[in-house]
């Protein structure tokens, strides 16, 4: 069975999807970040990089979220489309969620979740700016009528939504402009699945 190593957070809620998506049996280590029970030296020779979330299936060791859902993919299928133009357009936006959306979004968060002596209003102002950006990019794409970022639902939407959810749920305020976008959280938020992963580690 795949041992799922995660936290309460959007990285690793993309997997908990993936896993709920893909129907696969899984168990759930919750490691506290908080405690910094990622920097144990057990987790660490697991991953140098020493973040969740984390699978080992039958000692096939796999981190980093997009890599994760890849791996699954190559496994059991169901994550991707079938046709290259569907692949290319799904790696796109999981690319994009990897360098964009997740960086921008959890810089922005720990700058405003930090103590307001500690807050630096610069980089708030920076990260603010590139994820509204962001936010248009997407908005612009799911406005020529696409159901889902490729197409069809696929591991880009998976890796996307809970980071937007995250998003909206601390600003529902950054969405007023972005109905294209608003009306995509919706369509993937009423998947059986995505609330299943969403309540992943309870
Ligand atoms: N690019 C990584 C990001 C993983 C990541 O940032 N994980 C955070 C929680 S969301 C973490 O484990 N942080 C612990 C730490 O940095 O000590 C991925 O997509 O897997």
């Amino acid at each position: 069975m795949i041992k799922f190593y995660t936290a309460a957070t959007p990285n690793g809620r993309k997997v908990s999807i993936a896993l709920e998506e893909l129907g696969l049996d899984y168990e759930t280590v919750w490691v506290h970040l908080d405690q910094e029970e990622q920097f144990k030296p057990e987790f660490l020779a697991m991953n140098p990089n020493r973040k969740i979330p984390m699978i080992d299936d039958d000692d096939e060791i796999v981190w980093e979220s997009g890599a994760i859902l890849l791996y699954l993919d190559d496994k059991h299928g169901g994550l991707l489309p079938g046709d290259a133009h569907g692949r290319a357009q799904a790696f796109q936006y999981m690319f994009f969620q990897a360098a964009h959306v997740g960086p921008n979004l959890g810089r922005l968060a720990s700058q405003i979740n930090a103590p307001e002596a500690e807050q630096n209003k610069g980089m708030i102002d920076i990260f603010l700016t590139e994820s509204l950006r962001v936010f248009g990019v997407l908005d612009t794409v799911l406005g020529d009528g696409r159901e889902f970022l490729a197409g069809t639902y696929s591991a880009a939407d998976i890796m996307t939504y809970p980071w937007l959810k995250a998003a909206h749920d601390a600003q529902a305020a950054f969405f007023t402009d972005f109905g294209n976008l608003s009306a995509w959280m919706d369509r993937v938020a009423a998947r059986p699945a995505v609330q299943k992963g969403m309540a992943v580690p309870e």
